[in-house]
C-alpha cells in the first residue's frame, strides 16, 4: 500500500510556482494577486482561508482578504464583488462557501467575473470544463487528478466510483473523470445518499473517490483488493483529548481500507493540501491570462 502524499506533493508544486513567480517579477512581470471573501466565523473556513493566504505568502501572491459578519446582506456582498472585477491588480477572487442561509450561493458566484474565478464554479467556467475545454478547473477535483498523475496512477478504461455529488466535488469529478484524458477516460458511477446497496458499486471500483462528508463511511468490507482509493471528507469531531478540542476524520475507515488499497490518501495530508496549491495553480494561470 502506498500512501497518496498530498502534504508533500503540494510542497514540491509550490516551489515550482514560487520559482516561475519569480522569475516573472524579476522580468518586470506583474505579481499574482488572489483575492478572499470570508463571511461570518466558521471555523473550518477560517482555517482553509487562513492555508490559501499562507500558500499565497509562500509562493510570492500578493493576497488581499475580504472578511464581513454573516449578517452582510447579498447585495452588499455581491457589490463588493463587483468592486473586486473592476479592480484589475486583482487576477483571482474566491468566496469562500458554505454562505450564510440568507444569501443565495448560485447568485453570488455568477457575480464573479469568469476571468477571475479561479474557483471554477462559475457557469461559464463549469461549461467549458464538462466540455473538456481550457478553464479553470475546480481546486479539489483539480488536486485529486494531479495526486494521481503524480504517482502515475492508471485511469484509461478503470472502473471510478463517485460518492457524492456536489457541485465543488462530485460532480465536476465525475465530468473530469470520464474524459478522453489523462488522468480520466474512466467509466465513470456517482453514488449518493439515495443509492440502493452502495457495496454493489464500490466493490466494483478501481478507483474509489469519498466526498459525502459522513467519517469512516467507506469500510474495508466495501472495497476491492488493490482499490486506489481517495478520501475528500475532512469532519471536525469532537475530541477532548485533542488542543484544539477537535480531530479530523475523512470519509474513510482508513485502517480497515488501507490493509486492501493499492493507493490511499491520508486526512489530513491528502486532499486537502491538493485543493490549496490547485488554487494556487488557477491564480498563476488566471495571472499569466493578461
Ligand atoms: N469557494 N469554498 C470555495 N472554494 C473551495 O475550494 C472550498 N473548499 C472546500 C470548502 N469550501 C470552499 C476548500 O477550500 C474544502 N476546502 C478545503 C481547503 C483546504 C483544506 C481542506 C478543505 C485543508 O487545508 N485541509 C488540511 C487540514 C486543515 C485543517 O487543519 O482543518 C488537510 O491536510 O487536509
Amino acid at each position: 500500500m502506498v500512501i497518496l502524499d498530498g502534504k508533500a506533493t503540494s510542497e514540491k508544486i509550490k516551489l515550482e510556482i514560487a520559482q516561475l513567480v519569480k522569475e516573472k517579477v524579476a522580468a518586470g512581470g506583474k505579481r499574482p494577486h488572489l483575492a478572499a471573501i470570508l463571511v461570518g466565523n466558521d471555523g473550518a473556513s477560517q482555517t482553509y482561508v487562513g492555508n490559501k493566504e499562507r500558500a499565497c505568502a509562500q509562493v510570492g501572491f500578493n493576497s488581499t482578504l475580504h472578511r464581513f459578519p454573516a449578517e452582510i446582506s447579498q447585495e452588499e456582498l455581491i457589490k463588493k464583488i463587483q468592486e473586486i472585477n473592476g479592480n484589475d491588480d486583482v487576477d483571482g477572487l474566491i468566496v469562500q462557501l458554505p454562505l450564510p442561509e440568507h444569501i443565495d450561493e448560485d447568485a453570488i458566484i455568477n457575480a464573479i467575473d469568469p476571468s477571475k474565478d479561479v474557483d471554477g464554479f462559475h457557469p461559464v467556467n463549469v461549461g467549458k470544463m464538462t466540455l473538456g475545454l481550457p478553464t479553470f478547473l475546480p481546486a479539489t477535483p483539480y488536486g485529486i487528478l494531479r495526486l494521481l498523475d503524480e504517482y502515475g496512477i492508471e485511469t484509461s478504461g478503470k472502473h471510478c466510483v463517485i460518492i457524492g455529488r456536489s457541485n465543488i466535488v462530485g460532480r465536476p469529478l465525475a465530468n473530469l473523470m470520464s474524459l478522453k484524458d489523462y488522468p480520466g477516460d474512466c467509466t465513470v458511477t456517482i453514488c449518493h445518499s439515495r443509492t440502493k446497496n452502495i457495496d454493489n458499486y464500490t466493490k466494483q471500483a478501481d478507483i474509489i473517490i469519498a466526498a459525502l462528508g459522513s467519517p469512516g463511511f467507506v469500510k474495508g468490507d466495501m472495497v476491492r483488493e488493490g482499490a486506489v482509493v481517495v478520501d475528500v471528507g475532512i469532519t471536525r469531531v469532537a475530541d477532548t483529548s485533542k488542543k484544539s478540542g477537535y480531530r479530523l476524520e475523512g470519509d474513510v475507515d482508513f485502517e480497515s481500507v488501507a490493509s486492501k488499497a493499492s493507493y490511499i490518501t491520508p486526512v489530513p495530508g491528502g486532499v486537502g493540501p491538493m485543493t490549496i496549491v490547485s488554487l494556487m495553480v488557477n491564480t498563476l494561470k488566471a495571472a499569466e491570462g493578461k
